[in-house]
């Protein structure tokens, strides 16, 4: 990796070795085909149960359920080395493991963990995460139309939900939905049941390579055990998205040493008016932004995952990271394609698709704007977000 702080001497010999595997692997099996899957917005279905077989579904989950067991530096640099090859890989393995995998191990049954997390480890099953709605995802509380009705020992589920990674490819999907008392619970729907559609969105020009779907639920009948019984609230969905966010925290900045390392190479290669733009102020200008900001964040991940291991981490110091590196990736990237100059803007380089996948990962899981309000009510008890959120205690008065 690229390493101009020595943070992989921060990394257990444990830590070092899985990122050396996930490298080799993705660089044999991914990376001379990535352009084509995107052009093409395909995603590579045959490598889901390679994935199980590396250990990216789930891996900081106790092995009696499949995981590892691993440490969140482990989640981090397996999330790092897929979105050095795309964003889109990525986003498969954070909804498996962050979206789906989570939940069920916090707040399932012991009945739903067996079952589930095995399979979901080895990939034989795969699940989505249906929290955003049509109206608005940056405020799922208000913007939530899907009910839950009871009736008799079964849950009828109605509504609708946009924008759902692997929509179409899930067997499960984790339904967040209103119950008849207004709150917020998870259920586990397999995707089969009567009345579950799932819809492709087409023609998207970012992320090409993950499928995103919309996803119809009308009276969908499930047993009441179908029902996350561990939490109630929009606390639930929201825990799960702070695990997935510290995935994209690592990840983001595996998709910087992409675009900074090919970059550099081109700027070395590449001669205008004498010598190579390597020589230029300018050029170096931008190189060093991405050095700089991609050693930065990769500081800031490491410490939350040590802050993750100790049971001290802090939402709030999630979103930051998310916040501050998947920007820094989207700027670096941006610098790239500049440096590229014409070439920049063909798919023979990994720039542009980086460039343009960044584009949604600045935007899901928390907005960059909603980020920003999320620190600044953290740090000033001022809620900025809007009417219908809650005031906050003020962390660092
Ligand atoms: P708020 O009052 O702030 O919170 C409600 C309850 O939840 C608790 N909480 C959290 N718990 C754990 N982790 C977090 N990150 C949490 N944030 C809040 C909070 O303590 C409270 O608990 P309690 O016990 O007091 O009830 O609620 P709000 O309505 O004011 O929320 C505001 C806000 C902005 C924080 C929230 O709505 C938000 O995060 N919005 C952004 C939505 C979002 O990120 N959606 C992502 C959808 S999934 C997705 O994009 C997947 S892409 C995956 C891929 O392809 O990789
Ligand atoms: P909106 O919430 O309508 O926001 C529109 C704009 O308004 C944004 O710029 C936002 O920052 C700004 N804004 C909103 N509120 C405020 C405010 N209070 N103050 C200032 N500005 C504000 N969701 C899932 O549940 N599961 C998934 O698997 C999933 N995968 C996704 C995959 C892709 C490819 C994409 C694009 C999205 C995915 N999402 C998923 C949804 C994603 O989380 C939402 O798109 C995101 O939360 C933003 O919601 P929105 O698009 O409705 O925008």
């Amino acid at each position: 990796m690229f390493d101009f702080y020595q943070v992989s001497d921060l990394l257990s010999p444990e830590e070092r070795e899985v990122q050396r595997a996930a490298r080799r692997f993705l660089e044999a099996e991914a990376l001379p085909h990535i352009a084509k899957w995107w052009e093409e917005a395909e995603f590579p279905t045959h490598l889901i149960r390679r994935f199980g077989e590396m250990g990216f579904l789930g891996p900081s989950l106790p092995t009696e359920y499949g995981g590892l067991g691993a440490s969140a530096a482990t989640y981090g640099v397996v999330s790092y080395e897929l979105e050095r090859i795309d964003s889109g890989l990525r986003s498969f393995c954070s909804v498996q493991s962050s979206l789906v995998m989570y939940p069920i191990w916090a707040y399932g049954s012991e009945e739903q963990k067996r079952f589930y997390l095995p399979k979901l480890a080895r990939g034989e099953l795969v699940g989505c995460f249906g929290l955003t709605e049509a109206d608005g995802g940056s405020d799922p509380d208000s913007n939530m139309k899907t009910r839950a009705r009871r009736d008799g020992d079964d849950y009828v589920l109605s509504g609708s939900k946009m924008w759902i990674t692997n929509g179409n490819l899930a067997h499960i999907a984790i339904i967040w939905a209103k119950d008849e008392e207004g709150e917020v619970r998870g259920f586990i729907v397999p995707t089969d049941s009567k009345g579950f559609r799932a819809n492709k969105i087409h023609h998207k020009a970012s992320l090409r390579a993950s499928v995103t779907s919309e996803l119809v639920l009308e009276e969908v009948r499930v047993p009441k055990s179908a029902l996350l019984p561990g939490v109630k609230g929009l606390k639930g969905p929201l825990s799960c998205l702070t695990q997935a966010r510290f995935g994209i925290a690592w990840g983001a900045l595996g998709a910087l040493e992409a675009v900074y390392t090919e970059a550099l190479e081109f700027a070395k290669s590449r001669s205008t008016f004498g010598a190579p733009i390597a020589r230029r102020q300018l050029v170096q200008e931008k190189l060093v932004r991405m050095a700089a900001d991609h050693t930065k964040g990769l500081l800031l991940a490491w410490r939350l995952a040590q802050l993750k291991d100790q049971g001290k981490l802090k939402p709030a110091q999630v979103s930051l990271a998310k916040r501050d590196n998947v920007r820094a990736a989207l700027n670096g990237a941006r610098a790239a394609r500049e440096i590229l100059g014409g070439s920049g803007i063909t798919l023979e380089y990994h720039s542009i698709r980086h460039m343009l996948n960044l584009e949604t990962v600045d935007t899901y899981e928390g907005t960059h704007d909603i980020h920003t309000l999320i620190l600044g009510r953290e740090l000033t008890g001022e809620n900025a977000l809007g009417e219908s959120s809650k005031p906050k205690e003020a962390a660092l008065r």
